[in-house]
């Protein structure tokens, strides 16, 4: 009821701030010149402020907060919402509450649509280049300028919807399969001869690289030995060679690589745009886990595992195969617990084998980008109400927080004091002490940040050991070259309904595509005569539109720089 009725009152303010907007704030073209030198901080502005990780945990007047205000001459009104709650924010964006700078996490408005609804103001190119100019020499650096076409105005190419993030993090791919090398080992498998422990201590030790591939077929012939052959040597047989998950397909991230399918990205296949859910590899892919399934080398406990437990599961030692993220072999703080590495930390025996993706029948190799197209990504949004000179000082304070490696006191606080380097001072992870909070809370770290890693940044935010592993491996330019699968088309610049038509169809979608997958592989339905059928049925459930929308999105082809 309260859903219901907060809905209908979204959409009455939506409709009022239409029907009154008409777009003529944003239409409005500022001459930036008009406006104060940048870094003239004379007069005292007004903003509230919010940031990526805004959950309503900031203290008011912290410590971020208080140098902030006294740098840039503001007075800064904290957000106390959570702004990744889709409730809270439907209410301040019903009240008219709107920070004056945002970013909402998981939200399904486009920023195009906020402008549209009369919720944010633009934002001209001259403010940006006159007040953030480490910004602007970002945008145009990165992908020869894509970053200047995203979030732009069709009536006025000179004003942007938002502020655009580089998701530097996200570089090159993510995933790589892992064997039991103990096993192997005791099973007398042969190892590849470049296998090499990723470091000396702390686990890292029983953790090795190669940069062998494993065909489809060798693969199985290594999870039938992990089924059959007793690797634990208990006397049981007690062993899997796989556990998928019921809740995604990360499981088989790689494998489905070498059937050519990008598990989320559309394909065109037969001169068709699909999905990959549809493609005829699919089928195949289906097909040979069903027969890997009867011979007993999936774990049949999957169909009630989501990931989370199917990496308690895991744990437990009974899984030969399993995919990692390389955050994951670096051992991470935040992914204790996440299979595989999990089994080093149980088992003292235990080894993993990290290998290239696997290969399949045609060759094909690799997985699905860890960004569909650019690492240019996420937004933050300045509202409607806020005046020109406003939007110059916060545009200061964009470019200090986010952009300018001074700046780093606004996540980190000052190094040495609050956080401590990882490695070498300056230039790797920083890590804030126990005694503060990470984010929000007394110290204000993060709280007015934009998701956005440029520069340093990356650094001062990946482990040192997920760097070397991307060097080694995963962000190496030919490895991302061959292996990263990377969309038709897609979306880059908002100009389909694609996200409306996603959000009507997707979860009845997502039903249809579950079920055929469990009852597929499990063999309670038989995947070759059931698949036209069932192909049919997602056409008909809003496939067919969503296809019909990322028709309309531009070629990935096009998008990418030569
Ligand atoms: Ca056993």
């Amino acid at each position: 009821m309260k859903r219901k009725l907060l809905s209908g009152l979204l959409a009455s303010a939506v409709l009022f701030l239409a029907a009154c907007g008409d777009g003529g704030v944003s239409e409005k073209t500022t001459a930036a010149a008009d406006l104060p030198d940048a870094g003239d901080f004379g007069e005292t502005v007004d903003l509230q402020l919010s940031g990526m990780v805004t959950k309503g945990n900031v203290v008011d007047d912290n410590w971020v907060q208080q140098r902030l205000e006294e740098k840039f001459n503001v007075n800064i009104e904290n957000t106390l919402i959570d702004t990744w709650d889709a409730n809270e924010r439907a209410i301040a964006i019903a009240s008219g509450e709107l920070p004056d700078a945002f970013s909402f996490t998981g939200e399904k408005m486009t920023p195009q649509e906020f402008n549209k609804n009369g919720l944010t103001r633009t934002i001209p190119r001259d403010m940006i280049e006159k007040y953030a100019p480490k910004y602007a020499a970002m945008l145009d650096e990165v992908d020869d300028g894509l970053g200047w076409q995203m979030h732009q105005s069709p009536d006025n190419p000179d004003e942007y919807y938002a502020l655009v993030g580089l998701q530097s993090h996200a570089q090159g791919i993510l995933w790589a399969p892992t064997l039991r090398m103990d096993w192997m080992e005791k099973l007398g498998i042969e190892i590849p001869a470049d296998a090499t422990p990723i470091g000396e201590e702390g686990g890292a030790e029983r953790i090795y690289m190669s940069n062998h591939s494993y065909t489809v077929e060798e693969l199985e012939k290594i999870l039938q030995a992990f089924t059959y052959d007793d690797p634990d040597g208990n006397g049981k047989n007690d062993t899997y060679g796989m556990l998928p998950t019921n809740d995604n397909m990360n499981w088989a991230v790689t494998l489905l690589g070498a059937y050519g399918l990008p598990i989320e990205y559309n394909l065109m296949e037969d001169d068709q745009l699909k999905m990959p859910v549809i493609s005829e590899h699919y089928k195949d892919f289906l097909s040979d886990m069903n027969r890997w399934y009867e011979e007993g080398l999936i774990d049949p406990e999957w169909t009630t595992l989501t990931t989370q437990t199917a990496w308690e599961k895991y744990q437990t030692g009974t899984i030969g195969y399993q995919v990692a993220q390389r955050s994951y072999l670096a051992q991470e703080a935040w992914t204790k617990g996440r299979a595989p590495v999990n089994i080093i930390d149980s088992d003292p025996n235990a080894k993993l084998l990290v290998l290239q993706p696997e290969t399949g029948k045609d060759g094909q190799q690799g997985e699905q980008s860890f960004m569909p197209v650019t690492l240019l990504g996420d937004w933050m949004q300045i509202s409607a109400d806020v005046t020109d000179e406003e939007l110059a000082r916060y545009l200061q304070m964009y470019d200090f927080i986010n952009h300018d490696e001074e700046g780093v006191w606004t996540t980190y606080g000052i190094p040495g004091e609050h956080s401590e380097w990882r490695g070498e001072e300056g230039n790797s992870t920083l890590i804030v002490k126990e005694e503060y909070d990470r984010e929000e809370g007394e110290m204000g770290f993060w709280a007015y940040s934009a998701r956005s890693y440029p520069g340093k940044r990356f650094n001062w935010l990946t482990e040192t050991k997920t760097i070397e592993l991307m060097d080694k491996f995963f962000n190496v330019p030919e490895v991302v070259e061959e292996m990263a699968i990377r969309p038709y088309r897609h979306d880059l610049f908002n100009e389909t309904d694609l996200v409306a038509v996603q959000g009507r169809y997707s979860a009845q979608l997502k039903t249809l595509e579950d079920e055929f997958k469990l009852n597929g592989i499990t063999g309670s339905v038989d995947i070759e005569s059931e698949w036209d059928a069932y192909v049919d049925n997602w056409l008909n459930n809003g496939g067919q539109q969503i296809l019909d929308e990322y028709e309309k999105a531009p070629l990935v082809s096009d998008l990418l720089p030569e």
